[in-house]
């Protein structure tokens, strides 16, 4: 009789156990999900530079998730119909030259400084011509996970850029 009732006891303290472990577990992947769907990449410190034949977008790039983050796609929202790549600036030979990526990854926690030869070489190259009116653009960065962030970019003008970074979009005109 004693035993019947004590094993019922203790069948009730490992149910009451068992539930609090899956909620605990359950909490966790709750937090995990959420973390991973908020606003992860996060855009900062954006402006654009004018060439004669379109011109370069720079920017800093914050990824504030667990896992890595890749652009994959870029368009220019404003103005309408002005095309735009990702592009790598690599030095060679003391030459700087660019190229098409078709990726930007940002580590888990980490950012990319999309500034040219300034930063990681990465930029968004606009291949057509800005027309003279336009003073700020907006952009769309299409992320891998199919989200999107757009931002704006207000145009840097030579007289207000430091000296050691005119060179650098020099090869655009
Ligand atoms: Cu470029």
């Amino acid at each position: 009789m004693s035993t019947h009732r004590s094993s019922g006891l203790s069948r009730l303290v490992l149910v009451a156990a068992s539930l609090a472990i899956i909620g605990v577990v359950a909490g966790v992947f709750f937090l995990l999900s959420s973390l991973q769907v908020s606003e992860e990449v996060e855009v900062h410190g954006a402006f654009f530079r004018r060439s004669s034949m379109g011109g370069g977008v720079f920017f800093l790039v914050h990824n504030h998730g667990l896992s890595e983050a890749c652009i994959v796609g870029v368009e220019v929202l404003e103005p309408v119909g002005i095309r735009a790549e990702l592009h790598r600036t690599v030095i060679e030979d003391n030459v700087a030259k660019m190229e098409m990526v078709e990726k930007i990854c940002i580590p888990p926690r980490g950012e990319v400084r999309a500034l040219g030869v300034e930063g990681d070489g990465y930029h968004v190259m606009l291949t057509q011509r800005i027309p003279e009116n336009v003073h700020t653009i907006k952009v769309r960065l299409v992320l891998s996970s199919g989200s999107t962030v757009d931002f704006e970019a207000k145009e840097q003008t030579l007289e207000t850029t430091e000296t050691t970074t005119m060179e650098e979009h020099m090869h655009h005109d």
